[in-house]
């Protein structure tokens, strides 16, 4: 039997995050969580980039743009949609989760998913940070193990030594 698994070690990773301003007093706090997780896990600063985009709605192309490029090994997705009077929150939250997935599969690129989908702020100020943990540090953490793993993987495929 043989395990192929992914540590939780990040020198020499490289990592995108991409972080929507809308509810950017939730996004920041994933933002902190999710740069805490990777440096805590030996992740250099320089090899971080974060972009901004509008809203989760803007995620996937520039996710996508990123995964493109090729430069990075995982990238983390951070936003916050709170539902309101309408249906908005419902096509917002489809279209970012599906887009995400894929540019994931389509580029093969680890995406840490860290878009919170909530009723109202309360809910996700619980998960930005407070009682529920910090869903920004959860992704960055996923985000690490899944590139570790996709090397090791990719390795073993081809016969060396993981
Ligand atoms: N974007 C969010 O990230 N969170 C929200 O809660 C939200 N709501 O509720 O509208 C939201 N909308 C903006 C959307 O993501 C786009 O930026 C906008 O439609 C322009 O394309």
């Amino acid at each position: 039997m043989r395990t192929i698994e992914g540590s939780l070690i990040g020198s020499g990773l490289r990592f995108a995050i991409v972080a929507s301003r809308f509810n950017e007093l939730i996004t920041g706090r994933l933002l902190d969580g999710a740069v805490d997780v990777l440096t805590r896990h030996d992740v250099r600063h320089q090899d971080i980039e974060v972009y901004w985009v509008p809203g989760a709605w803007e995620l996937p192309l520039i996710a996508k743009e990123i995964a493109l490029a090729g430069k990075h090994d995982a990238i983390i997705a951070l936003g916050a949609v709170i539902q309101g009077d309408t249906p908005h929150f419902d096509y917002v939250c489809a279209e970012t989760s599906k887009g995400l997935a894929h540019v994931s599969l389509d580029q093969r690129v680890p995406v840490g998913f860290g878009v919170l989908t909530c009723s109202n702020l309360e809910q996700a100020l619980v998960r930005a940070g407070s009682k529920s943990g910090n869903k920004g540090a959860d992704a960055a953490m996923s985000a690490l193990e899944m590139a570790n793993v996709l090397i090791a993987a990719r390795k073993a495929a081809k016969g060396e030594e993981y």
